[in-house]
């Protein structure tokens, strides 16, 4: 058994952590042979839910769960993590724009970022899961200049498995047979789910699929599961949102499976000429704790629309936060 490894969840009274720490507790990100301290943050006003999770957490008597502890400081929160799940968040309020949501956010991710610099383990990595997670990922990377920006990623998992899944349905097949899913860009209605160099089974998904079904339902389908989760739930995703930020961190920390690849958000350097400067989804492969993008793939004059599209959403989206950036 290794040093016991730290792992901080911010938002720890929400939805989303209340469906995460458990299975992180109980060996499912780093395995059944790793002793954590969870470090649970939340606002002043919510710690007395927060700490109802912790004494959950404790009657579970988790034998891999060292110890647990609830604050509404950042610094505390953050003090040596080695990983970081950033769940929380203000939601969209009724009139609220996109823009009140961004400052709003904003507000929270800055100071964080701070936090993470100054007490964060050097290897940290962080997960932004709240909304809007690519932005919100800037900001708090943007504000922790002596962490590399690429220590931060920004959660598209689930909607590379929403995606994985709706294809596997279509196709008649596994899911385990849905090899090299790409979703590009922001986590929004304007995120581009592309099957382009996706294999089903061994074969190309394009040759299978019918292109009409994919651009006029598979990808409104996926742009809009979020929505429609709401519409059924009348709450928003929360298991399968946990769900993918554990796999998001796993595949981040242990790598990707031999013959594929994952969607994250992170820092563009002008990847597929993509504007530098904004977290955006590529598809990558990953190994001990690190990423690469994969390059060269093929995009049609679609395909390429498409990423602009998304793209011109996260320069705006920068734009509208520029004060907040560190
Ligand atoms: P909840 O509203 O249930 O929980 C959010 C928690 O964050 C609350 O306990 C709140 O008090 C806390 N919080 C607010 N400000 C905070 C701060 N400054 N420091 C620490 N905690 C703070 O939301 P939940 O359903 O858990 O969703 C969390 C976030 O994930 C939301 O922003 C949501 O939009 C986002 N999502 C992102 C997804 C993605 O794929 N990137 C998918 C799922 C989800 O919609």
């Amino acid at each position: 058994m290794s040093t016991t490894k730290k792992i901080a969840i911010s938002g720890a009274a929400g939805n989303i952590a209340y469906q995460a720490c458990f299975r992180i507790a109980a060996g499912e990100l780093l395995g059944i042979d790793q002793t954590i301290d969870l470090q649970l943050l939340d606002i002043e006003a919510m710690l007395p839910k927060a700490i109802g999770v912790k004494m959950e957490l404790n009657d579970c008597a988790f034998p891999l769960l060292n110890s647990v502890n609830v604050t509404a400081d950042p610094n505390i929160a953050f003090s040596d993590a080695d990983y970081i799940f950033l769940f929380g968040a203000k939601p969209r309020t009724k009139g609220m724009e996109r823009k009140d949501l961004l400052e709003e956010n904003g507000k929270i991710f800055g100071p964080q970022g701070k936090a993470i610099n100054s007490n964060a383990s050097r290897e940290v990595r962080v997960l932004v899961i709240g909304n809007p997670a690519n932005t919100n990922c800037l900001i708090a990377a943007t504000n922790a200049p002596e962490v590399n920006p690429n220590q931060f990623t920004s959660m598209m998992r689930l909607d590379h498995d929403r995606a994985k899944y709706q294809l596997a349905k279509k196709a008649g097949k596994t899911i385990a047979s849905i090899q090299k899913m790409t979703v590009w860009g922001n986590h929004s209605s304007t995120q581009f789910p592309d099957i382009s160099s996706t294999i089903i089974d061994g074969e190309a998904a394009k040759g299978l699929i019918d292109n009409n079904w994919y651009e006029k339902e598979f990808i409104p389908t996926i742009q809009q599961r979020g929505a429609a989760i709401i519409n059924a739930r009348g709450a928003s995703s929360a298991a399968s949102a946990a769900n993918a930020a554990i796999a998001h961190m796993r595949d981040w920390i242990f790598g990707t499976k031999k013959d594929d690849w994952t969607s994250m958000g992170l820092l563009s350097v002008g990847n597929y000429d993509i504007a530098s400067d904004i977290y955006f989804s590529f598809p990558v492969l990953c190994q001990d704790s690190n990423f690469t993008v994969v390059d060269n793939l093929e995009h049609s004059e679609f395909a390429r629309s498409m990423l602009n599209a998304t793209q011109s959403e996260l320069l705006e989206e920068r734009d509208a936060v520029k004060d907040l950036l560190g």
